[in-house]
């Protein structure tokens, strides 16, 4: 059995979050390698938010051309979890409700697929000001779809 997760759902969230890049169908051997891609795309995530949030929050100097490229790149991969999450893929630290309201949880990945989104827009800029603002909206959007899907 396949784990496939490619769907008009996913096609439509990243409609509505703006994101230009296509979703991609993507199938899994095993519940356990869908759950390892979903964390290793969750993971790098985190790390290039980190880079922007530590320049917003004065832990690191600010560096425009990085802030503006690891923004990008995070971008780029809050499309990426969600075909990880498809049916039967129920574990790691996914929280069951994952999977018994979908909807809801759809809605919170695209809040965050959207803040990151205009985060990446505003590093562009380079408005320092205006990046504190997004990280702190997007950082927020992560920390809610967190609070109630995932496993503390
Ligand atoms: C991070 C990270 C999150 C968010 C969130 C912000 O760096 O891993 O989940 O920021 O903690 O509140």
């Amino acid at each position: 059995m396949k784990y496939a997760f490619a769907t008009a759902a996913a096609a439509l969230m990243v409609a509505l979050a703006g994101g230009a890049a296509m979703a991609q169908s993507q199938t899994f051997a095993t519940p356990q390698d869908a759950i390892k891609y979903r964390q290793a795309t969750l993971k790098e995530l985190q790390q290039n938010f980190k880079v922007v949030a530590d320049m917003a929050n004065g832990r690191t100097s600010f560096d425009a051309g990085l802030a503006e490229s690891s923004a990008a790149r995070a971008a780029e991969l809050i499309q990426q979890p969600w075909v990880g999450f498809g049916p039967g893929t129920e574990g790691g630290k996914a929280q069951p409700l994952v999977w018994q309201e979908q909807d809801k949880f759809k809605a919170a990945g695209a809040r965050a697929q959207d803040e990151v989104a205009k985060l990446a827009a505003v590093a562009k800029t380079g408005d320092l000001d205006a990046i504190k603002a997004a990280v702190g909206n997007a950082g927020a959007s992560c920390k809610a779809c967190h609070d109630d899907f995932r496993k503390r």
